[in-house]
């Protein structure tokens, strides 16, 4: 099981203050990694710090804006000084709009894209730095069923998710030889506060997903801890570029006919 082991590591998440990001850290603290958690606002990152201590984890937050490339500097500098070096990059913070094509305004349709794209571009080459030096490191980029797939009221998501995914494959290939591994996990549709207006007992969307996904439920946060913990330990140092989908086998079918 040491392959799997994290002790010793630091691991960064992004936006890691509930729901995906916060089960992902759990399960690499679990593993054994010491947390450093990010968020664009102050509250809310002390709230899940507090929380992850009384887990019994070690965590330290760091409250900047992912999009604006100076602070992330300063700020990718004091984790390093403070923890000697960042093993693990988790890709995690991201919004949505649900608006369609038609009626968005181009200033969100580049919002979802600067916090959702350019945000891990701006976390890769800062965290990757360091990474490249010692010849060691990985990256997990969170990418998404839009990844893959279109639907909707959320062209600027899949926009910025598809972009994830290559942007994932074209870093993969520059810094495989350094011995980084950058790859991603795709989370199907899960219960979160993100999905919770979709969500709820009588919205056609939460009957929609439940009989799209083969597994017939929603997903559960925990179910991603343990791609996490693979993608950031030794098991998978030979893997690359990859998107390794979580999603109870939604991209496995075409969905099933009502009348069958
Ligand atoms: C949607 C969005 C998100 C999903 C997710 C799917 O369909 O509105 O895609 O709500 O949570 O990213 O992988």
């Amino acid at each position: 099981m040491n392959l799997f082991s994290l002790e010793g590591k630091t691991a960064l998440v992004t936006g890691g203050i509930h729901g995906l990001g916060m089960a992902m850290a759990e399960g690499l603290a679990k593993a054994g990694a010491e947390l450093i958690i990010t968020n664009n606002v102050k509250e809310p990152l002390d709230e899940a710090i507090e929380y992850y201590k009384k887990a019994g984890y070690a965590a330290t937050g760091y409250v900047f804006d992912v999009t604006d490339e100076k602070q992330a500097e300063k700020q990718v500098a004091a984790m390093e000084a403070a923890h000697g070096k960042i093993d693990i990059l988790v890709n995690n913070a991201g919004i949505i709009m649900r608006v369609l094509a038609l009626d968005m305004e181009v200033a969100d349709y580049r919002k979802v894209i600067d916090v959702d794209l350019v945000g891990p571009f701006i976390m890769s080459k800062l965290v990757a730095k360091a990474m490249v030096k010692r010849k060691s490191g990985k990256i997990i980029n969170i990418c998404s069923m839009m990844s893959e797939l279109g639907r909707d009221n959320v062209s600027a998501y899949a926009s910025a998710k598809g972009g994830l995914k290559m942007l994932t494959k074209s870093l993969a290939t520059e810094w495989a030889k350094y011995n980084v591994q950058v790859n991603a996990i795709g989370p199907g549709y899960f219960a979160t506060s993100q999905t919770a207006p979709i969500r709820v007992d009588g919205h056609p969307f939460n009957e929609f997903i439940i009989s799209r996904t083969p597994a017939g439920r929603w997903g559960d946060p925990e179910d991603l801890a343990g791609t996490a913990v693979f993608l950031a330990s030794d098991a998978s140092n030979f893997i690359n570029g990859q998107v390794i989908y979580v999603d109870g086998g939604i991209l496995a079918t075409l969905g099933k006919a009502a009348n069958e």
